[in-house]
């Protein structure tokens, strides 16, 4: 799937295909935010990003493993292993960039959501959650890279609730973006959340009008 063809809010709420919710919005509306994130479902290694990286659900070894994760390892070729062996791991909540093999993107960015447990508090996990997006976007960014993809991070194996993951991921996308404005643009050209299944989808579409709404 080109990048061309990846929708981006503007477009979506142009089409009527994002309705926004009768809740009060969080944020003012913004039509440059709104074309500069997309929400797409699809598998994400399917996406061809010539200055872009599709981000992984990963492991604080960074081994290869089951869903997201094992579809890019799968997909990338053994090359990305064996570059990520090189790292000596990432911590919970952290991210770290390779190559991207035989991928179609020109980086792979390994982010590591938290382990939804009842032993940690609501906000930790939040805490840690918007740790690995914030750290993603910055190392796309020093990077220069003008695209970020991502899957909804710690909401498969690590049982993070999709609704709440989906709402951490937005307000965290939306305040980086609007920082990165703020301090005179430049940056990620494009932010996009892949999603997979329909539940996470479904908390997307209701979320995403509440932080950027129609403008
Ligand atoms: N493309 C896009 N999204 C996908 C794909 C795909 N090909 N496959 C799954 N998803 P998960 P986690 C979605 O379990 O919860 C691994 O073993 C999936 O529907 O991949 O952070 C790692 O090695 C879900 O919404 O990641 C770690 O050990 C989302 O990706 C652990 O799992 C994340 O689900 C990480 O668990």
């Amino acid at each position: 799937i080109p990048q061309s063809e990846i929708p981006r809010l503007s477009t979506l709420y142009h089409a009527k295909r994002l309705i926004p919710s009768s809740k009060p919005p969080q944020r003012r509306a913004s039509s440059t935010l709104n074309t500069r994130v997309g929400l797409i479902r699809s598998e994400i290694t399917k996406l061809s990003l010539p200055n872009g990286a599709i981000v992984s659900a990963a492991n604080t070894a960074l081994l290869n493993g089951g869903g997201v994760c094992g579809a890019i390892h799968n997909a990338a070729g053994r090359g990305l292993l064996a570059e990520c062996l090189t790292l000596n791991g990432c911590e919970t909540g952290d991210a770290k960039i390779t190559g991207a093999y035989e991928l179609a993107c020109r980086n792979v960015i390994h982010a590591v959501g938290p382990v939804y447990s009842k032993a940690r508090k609501t906000n930790e996990h939040a805490s840690l959650l918007e740790g690995c997006y914030v750290a993603a976007m910055r190392l796309a960014v020093e990077n220069g890279l003008d695209t970020i993809v991502f899957p909804a991070i710690s909401t498969g194996v690590f049982g993070y609730p999709s609704y709440e993951a989906a709402e951490v991921a937005i307000c965290t996308v939306r305040d980086f973006l609007e920082r990165e404005e703020e301090r005179g643009g430049g940056g990620l050209r494009l932010v996009v959340f892949c999603t997979f299944e329909s539940r996470d989808e479904i908390a997307y579409i209701e979320l995403l009008p509440n932080y950027f709404p129609p403008a």
